[in-house]
């Protein structure tokens, strides 16, 4: 429908008709059923943080085809999966695979609900949870990309149990619970904010949270789909030293296959059935391909994997702004580990929530997507989404990359 099972990818959101059909992936390129090559910085929504089709990989998940394809029980690697998980992250200290980010993020926020006997949940806009009914409110990623406030089809009962506050400001937060005094289940929050370009949480935000959802009798939940596993190890979580009450992960835990999980305190995660009395349930949940792809994919992740995406993803960055700066575009770039965003704003020295966001110009960032494509680069179809690198990205991708954006940044220059 619309050409495409995702509405992002119909290129839409950059004034394109038509998006490429991807044939097949190896490595840090892309190839399109016309064979022309692409250098890849969508890595599967973040997934492919090994870049594509990597061996290791691809051979555990041959070797669990062969032991079949799902079974709808449980077995011993869904186990394996899971304590690898908790060993980076500990506040998860028991978890419920489940098949997509969206499963995730619904089933934690039932959780909570059960847990506290509250029901609203205050959420960030520009923030994106998947589609859940109650989280299509002032959602980022697909939402901002087509102007799409609140989901049609949601019904208002439903959406009046979320509540909007804006990212970086604690002082909205605070005017979310005192206007629902006892009445907030949960803070949800992305602690890294992926889905309206790349946000970085400023100093004491997490913290504030952390500080607000206990005063306010709340749960604090981490939608770490994107982070977790991506900036550092131990997910965002780790890295500013901000403990959540529940976590969702997804994308890298599945090394490109669909696998997500939620988890958190023992307390509050064994409400969950057979435990407890929240139902959640799912046929291809820890289904074994995808739990297979998860295993080799963690197993291959260490320390010093984020320090060489560091490394590359400053070069990257570093890269761009020389470039944008030679072609006298005005573009903001901001980065954590290696999601980047690029904002293309003449007001701002910073971007810290989604009104700032909106200020951007998406006509330049069509211009930019375009001029990209046309030389073998692929970035995110919106410039609400995050451009991710992987281990497979060689220097001289990156150098193919910069020369590209120096020709491109040209090209915004000239049309504005
Ligand atoms: N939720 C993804 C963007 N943050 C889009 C997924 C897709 O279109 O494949």
């Amino acid at each position: 429908m619309g050409g495409v099972n995702s509405p992002v990818r119909s290129f839409k959101g950059v004034s394109r008709e038509y998006p490429i059909f991807i044939s097949r992936a190896k490595g840090s390129k892309l190839y399109d059923e016309d064979h022309n090559e692409y250098i890849d910085y969508v890595c599967s929504w973040g997934a492919s943080i090994l870049g594509s089709a990597d061996p290791r990989v691809v051979r555990a998940v041959k070797k669990a085809a062969e032991r079949g394809l799902g079974f709808g029980a449980a077995t011993k690697y869904e186990v394996e999966l899971a304590e690898m998980i908790r060993k980076h992250f500990p506040s998860m200290q028991l978890m419920r695979f489940v098949s997509s980010g969206t499963e995730a993020t619904m089933s934690a926020a039932r959780v909570a609900r059960a847990f506290t006997k509250r029901e609203k949940i205050i959420k960030f806009d520009g923030c994106y949870h998947g589609h859940a009914d109650g989280f299509l409110v002032r959602g980022g990623s697909g939402l901002a990309t087509f102007s799409i406030a609140d989901s049609a089809g949601v019904s208002e009962s439903v959406a009046s149990f979320t509540l909007v506050a804006r990212y970086n400001d604690l002082k909205s937060v605070e005017a979310a619970i005192e206007r629902s005094p006892n009445e907030i289940a949960a803070i949800i929050v992305e602690p890294v904010a992926g889905n309206m370009g790349v946000v970085p949480p400023v100093e004491g935000f997490l913290k504030g949270l952390r500080r607000l959802a206990d005063e306010c009798g709340a749960l604090l939940i981490f939608d770490e789909v994107i982070t977790g596993f991506r900036v550092s190890l131990g997910g965002a979580q780790a890295l500013f030293g901000v403990t959540p009450d529940i976590t969702c992960l997804g994308k890298v835990i599945g090394g490109g296959l669909n696998i997500a999980a939620y988890g958190g305190k023992e307390e509050v995660m064994k409400l969950v059935s057979p435990l407890g009395p929240v139902y959640q349930a799912g046929t291809l949940s820890g289904n074994p391909i995808a739990v297979a792809a998860g295993i080799s994919t963690l197993k291959l992740l260490s320390n010093s994997t984020y320090n060489r995406l560091e490394k590359i993803s400053r070069k990257l960055e570093e890269g761009f702004k020389g470039a944008s700066e030679e072609s006298g575009a005005r573009v903001l770039f901001q980065r954590v580990g290696s999601m980047l965003g690029i904002f293309f704003n003449d007001k701002l020295n910073a971007i810290r929530n989604y009104d700032e966001v909106a200020t951007c110009d998406r006509k330049s960032y069509s211009i930019f997507f375009g001029a990209m494509i046309d030389r073998g680069i692929y970035l995110p179809p919106s410039p609400f989404e995050t451009i991710f690198v992987s281990t497979a990205h060689s220097d001289r991708d990156i150098e193919r990359t910069v020369q590209a954006a120096a020709e491109s940044f040209r090209s915004v220059a000239k049309v504005l």
